[in-house]
């Protein structure tokens, strides 16, 4: 393939360099050094967050966020994601239950989230999938109605603002990936923002082991905390995030330029009141009306060196590893979309020339 999905933002090998030079002086390798410390309060301003803590990655900032608030019984969520937001929600010990998605935006449907409530429900897990923000008013008035905690899957919504707000100011907790793959990428990396300090303190801990003092263990904690090199990497990809953003807006609107009103295709909305941070660039094929099936234009589009992916297929409740447990017609928009969605190449450095052929190989396929 000579166009992958997506390609990680990277510094200059000088920068990056003269970051870590002083971790040869200090010998100072993790466990919350200074990189992380500054990190961390650069991020507080960047996201315009309460309180941030950084993590190894956006899956150990899920499931541990989940453990620090002591969830127990059901949780809501939905299908339409990676793997982490499931999984997260199963390995506390929690049981996910599916709610569907929109069909416009692909985030969790608020009109039916209250229809699985149950004296058991204990939370919302909702996903701002490919950067598309859920409708947020609508489920802090559910979550408040029911007395529910929300985690946010914000491992897609770095930067992304609403209504002026840091997306990282909503719910209870929300929860960022700092993965290579992403907007912004601290190599591997995540972060939990969040507001109660009470919770801040469970989450530390639990990123540490459980210890709370040097002869004090008080909880079962694992083991997620982000090393100084990690974070090295995620300042200098701070210093250039703008431009960053900026570049990858400029891809999106060429991709627009070509695709947005082409019968048989949907992308995603621009969303009202929300500055976006370009993450990801979907289109659903309609085959009936395009032409062609997604997995032809996939298989078009390889044949060509562009290495699209099938964001999000399967869904999570169809995997192997829940042996039938779910049943996926029960969300069945977000069936819908998993077997007709395609993720083209989005990276800030993707060049127009580039946009142009993945385009013209993808409209070359439309049936007249
Ligand atoms: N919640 C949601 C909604 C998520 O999407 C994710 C992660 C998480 C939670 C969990 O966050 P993390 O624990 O990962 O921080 C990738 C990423 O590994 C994953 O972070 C991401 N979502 C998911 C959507 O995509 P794969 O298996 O598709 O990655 P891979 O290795 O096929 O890479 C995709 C493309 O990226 C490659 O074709 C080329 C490019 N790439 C990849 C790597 C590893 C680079 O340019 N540099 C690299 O270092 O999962």
């Amino acid at each position: 393939m000579s166009i992958l999905v997506t390609r990680s933002s990277m510094p200059s090998y000088e920068e990056y360099c003269e970051e870590i030079k002083e971790l040869w002086e200090s010998h100072w390798l993790t466990n919350m050094g200074v990189k992380h410390k500054q990190l961390q309060a650069e991020l507080i301003k960047y996201l315009e967050v309460d309180k941030i803590d950084l993590f190894t990655n956006g899956h150990m900032a899920l499931e541990l966020s989940m453990q620090a608030m002591n969830l127990q019984g059901e949780v809501i969520t939905t299908p339409f994601t990676f793997a982490s937001t499931t999984h997260a929600i199963v390995r506390n010990g929690l049981e996910p239950v599916f709610c569907d998605v929109n069909a416009e935006d692909f985030t969790i449907d608020v009109t039916k989230i209250e229809d699985l409530i149950t004296d058991k429900t204990c939370a919302i897990v909702p996903v701002h999938v490919y950067g598309n923000i859920c409708k947020i008013e609508e489920i802090e008035h559910i979550a408040d109605k029911y007395g529910l905690k929300v985690i946010y899957d914000a491992a897609h919504t770095f930067g992304v603002k609403y209504k002026g707000k840091g997306i990282g100011s909503f719910g209870n907790a929300s929860c960022f990936s700092f993965h290579a793959t992403k907007v912004f990428n601290s190599i591997e990396g995540g972060a939990v923002c969040f507001k109660d300090k009470e919770f801040g303190l469970n989450l530390y801990r639990l990123k540490n082991f459980g210890i709370r003092g040097p002869e004090t263990v008080d909880g079962v904690g694992a083991n997620a905390k982000m090393n100084e090199f990690c974070a090295a990497m995620g300042l200098c990809n701070l210093r250039n995030i703008d431009s960053e953003i900026a570049k990858r807006e400029a891809v999106v609107k060429r991709y627009r330029s070509h695709l947005e009103y082409v019968d048989g295709l949907q992308l995603s909305p621009v969303q009202k009141d929300v500055q976006s941070n370009y993450a990801y660039f979907p289109v659903v094929f309609d085959e009936k009306v395009f032409g062609v099936s997604r997995n032809e234009v996939f298989d078009a589009l390889a044949e060509n060196g562009i290495g699209a992916r099938k964001y999000f297929y399967p869904l999570t409740n169809t995997f192997d590893c829940f042996h039938g447990k779910y049943d996926a017609s029960l969300t069945p928009v977000a069936l819908h979309i998993s077997k007709r969605v395609l993720t083209l190449p989005l990276y800030a450095d993707l060049s127009m020339e580039d946009v142009d052929k993945i385009c013209e190989v993808i409209l070359k396929l439309k049936k007249k």
